[in-house]
């Protein structure tokens, strides 16, 4: 039994062999400019500071040999994969589809598309691409998980209270225990970072746990 001190309660991880690490859109789609955020409209810098964090996680699952997730938020090239309700969000003059520095947004396979190269995945674990904000709608993430026992997530990235927080409610819901970890994930808007934390550990945990990476590198 691993115990990882959390709010509102401890975090128990009955068998560490069940924990998998969740990174959610690390892309450089999302954290540097050029890229779909700031076609959105929002301060990409804002989020680099969970890039630290996020790989001092990496590094002691790696060491552990414990199973790691990707997550990239990408379409096809055609778009068919894309509802007309999300090409058309978001008002601005750049869309998903058009050509940006890095390449075509959000489009899978295109320089700005993948993972910044901070947090690049290795061989061996999961890149999971997504239409969608949360990891299980239109995936196998799902069977992924269950073919292989895992039953408790760490989850991180960007950005808390959209693909992240989506990500945590799906989970939560199909049975999995999660825990967001604190200073692993971040928001263009530090209120909504905040208010996720605060509504995931509410009424007893409803979705879930947090805490912070070093109070789970301590408890690993
Ligand atoms: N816009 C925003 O905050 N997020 C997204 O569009 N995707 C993810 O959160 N990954």
């Amino acid at each position: 039994m691993t115990v990882i001190p959390a709010l509102p309660y401890p975090f128990e991880v009955p068998d560490v062999s069940r924990l998998a690490l969740v990174v959610i859109d690390m892309q450089r789609d999302f954290v540097e400019p050029g890229g779909f955020g700031e076609a959105l409209g929002n301060d990409v810098s804002l989020l680099r500071v969970a890039i630290g964090p996020i790989a001092n996680l990496l590094a002691a699952f790696r060491a552990r040999g414990l199973p790691i997730i990707h997550t990239i938020e990408g379409h096809r090239p055609d778009l068919s994969d894309c509802p007309p309700c999300k090409l058309q969000r978001g008002g601005g003059n750049v869309k998903i589809g058009d050509t940006g520095p890095m390449g075509r947004i959000l489009i899978l396979g295109e320089a700005g598309n993948g993972i910044i190269p901070e947090l690049a995945p290795r061989d061996g674990e999961l890149v999971l691409t997504k239409p969608g904000k949360g990891a299980f709608c239109r995936t196998d993430l799902e069977s992924w998980l269950l073919a292989r026992g895992i039953t408790h997530l760490l989850v991180t990235g960007v950005t808390t209270e959209v693909c992240v927080q989506t990500t945590m409610r799906e989970a939560n819901d199909r049975g999995f225990e999660c825990l967001l970890v604190e200073d692993a994930t971040e928001s263009y808007f530090p209120e909504f970072k905040q208010a996720t934390l605060a509504m995931v550990r509410a009424q007893g945990g409803i979705v879930g746990w947090t805490a912070a990476s070093s109070t789970v590198l301590a408890a690993l």
